[in-house]
């Protein structure tokens, strides 16, 4: 099993996936032992008021490094990226936090002999050239998009630190993550997120892609488990490290429209196209992630129906306590 995880800080714990994994990791590892890092302050007070929680931009390795000594941390979840779409937008911006605080995260491990490090990956990784139904565990990497070259560099660099120092860095291609509790900002996915708080704020929702892009999406309670099952795996049994292929569901965005309005007959909705269309053509319909099911055990546990249900209850939920 290797070295226990005791001292955990999470990168980027403000964002989508970072803000219900701190949770998730504090439940699980004592919330004292889970150390929350953004470069914003946290909105929510379930993570602000639940566990320790520091001002971290990754871009700045002496900050990091210093959290790191007060709180003895053994463990980094390294969450904090700039996303396909804000990457089209500001590509410079997205080399700088996706590349130069990946380095930091992984020298600051390095030099302080870590258990482990959590590296993102995406499906963004794949291009145009690799096979779309499903996209293979080993194949073309050729992303068109800045994000898309960040996370191939990510992938190689997490790898090369396991192989030249020996350091435990682990990964997945994360797929569209659909969530409840905060939205997600600037990826291309972000769609199959926004249509359930349409759905149900105003009744109404433009895709801006077409209706009939169909990606690969998981539901966040498999992400967080996925998460915690990679990061908890046997390292003697893994082949892979920083690059698993990852999969949940997949459907058109037509089909996560239909599925929706089968719970809210009044919901309306169109498909307006924008430049998030071309970065949604240029990635795989499907993911074929044999690899993670062999090497840890990988199986999702929600496909559309199960999400949209308890999406829609989770929602109606804040709607209710006007969180929403
Ligand atoms: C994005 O759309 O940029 C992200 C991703 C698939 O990595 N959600």
């Amino acid at each position: 099993m290797g070295k226990r995880m005791e001292r955990i800080l999470v990168t980027g714990a403000v964002g989508q996936i970072g803000s219900e994994l701190t949770l998730a990791l504090r439940a699980r590892y004592g919330a004292e032992n889970v150390v929350a890092t953004d470069h914003v302050t946290p909105p929510s007070p379930k993570l602000r008021d639940s566990g320790p929680i520091e001002h971290v931009d990754v871009t700045d390795r002496d900050r990091l490094e210093e959290v790191v000594r007060e709180y003895r941390i053994d463990t980094i979840f390294h969450m904090a990226a700039i996303l396909s779409a804000v990457g089209e937008e500001k590509p410079d911006l997205a080399w700088h936090v996706n590349i130069d605080g990946l380095y930091n995260v992984l020298e600051v491990a390095r030099a302080h002999g870590m258990t482990r490090v959590f590296v993102p990956s995406s499906i963004a990784v794949f291009g145009p050239e690799t096979p779309r139904d499903p996209a293979p565990q080993e194949t073309v990497l050729r992303p068109t998009t800045m994000y898309g070259v960040t996370k191939v560099a990510g992938e190689l660099l997490g790898n090369y630190y396991v192989r030249r120092f020996g350091l435990d860095v682990r990964g997945v291609r994360y797929p569209g993550i659909i969530s409840s509790e905060t939205l997600p900002g600037g990826g291309t996915t972000d769609y199959a997120v926004e249509v359930f708080y349409a759905a149900l704020k105003t009744g109404h929702y433009e895709f801006f892609v077409r209706a009939d892009t169909v990606l690969p999406m998981m539901y966040m309670p498999d992400c967080i488990r996925a998460t915690i099952e990679l990061m908890e795996a046997d390292f003697d049994k893994l082949k892979h490290h920083c690059d698993f292929n990852l999969a949940g569901m997949s459907f058109s965005a037509e089909e996560l429209a239909l599925e929706i309005k089968r719970h809210i007959p009044e919901f309306t909705y169109e498909f307006r196209p924008d430049f998030r269309q071309e970065i949604a053509d240029s990635w795989p319909k499907r993911i074929d992630d044999a690899a993670a099911r062999q090497e840890w055990g990988w199986t999702p546990e929600f496909d559309l129906q199960a999400m949209t249900v308890d999406m829609l209850a989770r929602l109606r939920e804040k709607m209710k306590e006007g969180r929403l």
